[in-house]
């Protein structure tokens, strides 16, 4: 759908490490309308309020970068929470998008929709092909309802309401509290600490072993502006690097470009989770779409922002 630079878009979540590299990405483009409300502003777990917004500001595009996220603990630890409030987001966000006339939205999801034991790297049809990792499944199941709900707007009411799947995320805005967030920045902020501190190593949750594909943010905000202008699908989209590592290999990594020559103790008291959840990109690079940001280069950008913002950061 080709998007006029003075439509209102509106980003759910722009606050977020997710909705800000999107809301960014859209100025950048040119786009004169970009609208976002801080959670104090609108509360999206509220229908009544949300449909106020939208019967006012009545957007034409819609992004769904809203959503309770969190690494593997808090996603074990919370799954009630986890279901419920992005169920609830998510429902009063896309009905609302439907009901006040958006003519197109964009909803997220995440790779960990896919079955546990998917056949790598996965391909858009392994959805509800088998069961999923146990220590998601609630948020999974959550973004599942919430394809569910994009594709049967689109069926029953002909909506372009479509779905795009990102793998891991990291980049600035990312969540650097240890017990919540996601290994990336758990590493990062560890490294840091380590450094400061002249520990001799730093702990890393689980084996080591599972593999996980990482994206920068700033590659699935220009992805899904190319989402947004040339795909018009129900079937959902997956976006990610191409490229997987294991755990330990992300550590030395994360060491390496920043400056730490100490150890790693793996810690087997915390969970692995899934085996490995690397992404099939076929379809999004046939269409025109590649990532850019290479690994390192995109640690050392996540690693200047939680420099410059250690006061703001969540930690
Ligand atoms: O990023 P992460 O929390 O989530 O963990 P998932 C990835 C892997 O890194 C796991 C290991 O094997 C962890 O055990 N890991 C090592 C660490 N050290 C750490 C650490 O200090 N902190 C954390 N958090 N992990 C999430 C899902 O799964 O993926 C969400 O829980 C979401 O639902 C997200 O889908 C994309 O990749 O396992």
């Amino acid at each position: 759908m080709k998007l006029e630079k003075d439509e209102t878009i509106f980003v759910a979540g722009h606050r977020g490490m997710v909705g800000s590299a999107i809301h960014q990405c859209l100025l950048k483009d040119g786009f004169t309308k970009v609208i976002g409300r801080s959670r104090s502003e609108l509360d999206l777990l509220d229908r009544r309020a949300v449909r106020e917004f939208f019967q006012k500001e009545r957007p034409a595009v819609v992004v769904d970068a809203a959503a309770k996220v969190g690494g593997i603990l808090a996603n074990n630890e919370q799954p009630v929470e986890f279901l419920l409030q992005n169920l609830t987001m998510q429902n009063n966000l896309v009905e609302a998008a439907a009901d006040f006339g958006a003519g197109k939205l964009l909803f997220l999801g995440s790779s960990c929709i896919y079955p546990k034991l998917a056949p790598q790297p996965i391909a858009e049809d392994s959805l509800l092909t088998g069961p999923l990792e146990p220590t998601n499944d609630a948020y999974a199941l959550a973004k599942i309802a919430g394809i569910k709900l994009c594709q049967s707007y689109a069926r029953q009411y002909g909506k372009n309401f479509i779905s795009a799947m990102p793998t891991n995320l990291y980049g600035p805005h990312d969540n650097y509290d240890l017990h919540s967030s996601h290994v990336l920045p758990a590493l990062i902020r560890k490294v840091h600490e380590a450094k400061l501190s002249g520990a001799k190593s730093i702990p890393v949750w689980g084996s080591g072993t599972p593999r996980r594909e990482f994206l920068h943010t700033d590659d699935l905000a220009d992805a899904c502006l190319f989402l947004l202008e040339k795909y018009d699908q129900p079937d959902v989209i997956n976006v990610g690097c191409g490229e997987d590592v294991t755990i330990l290999e992300l550590a030395e990594t994360v060491c390496d470009v920043l400056g730490f020559e100490g150890t790693l103790e793996f810690d087997a008291s915390k969970p692995d989770g899934t085996p490995r959840k690397l992404l099939d990109i076929a379809k999004i690079k046939s269409l025109g779409w590649t990532p850019k940001i290479p690994l390192r280069e995109g640690i050392a950008d996540a690693y200047d922002w939680f420099v410059g913002n250690q006061s703001t950061a969540r930690r």
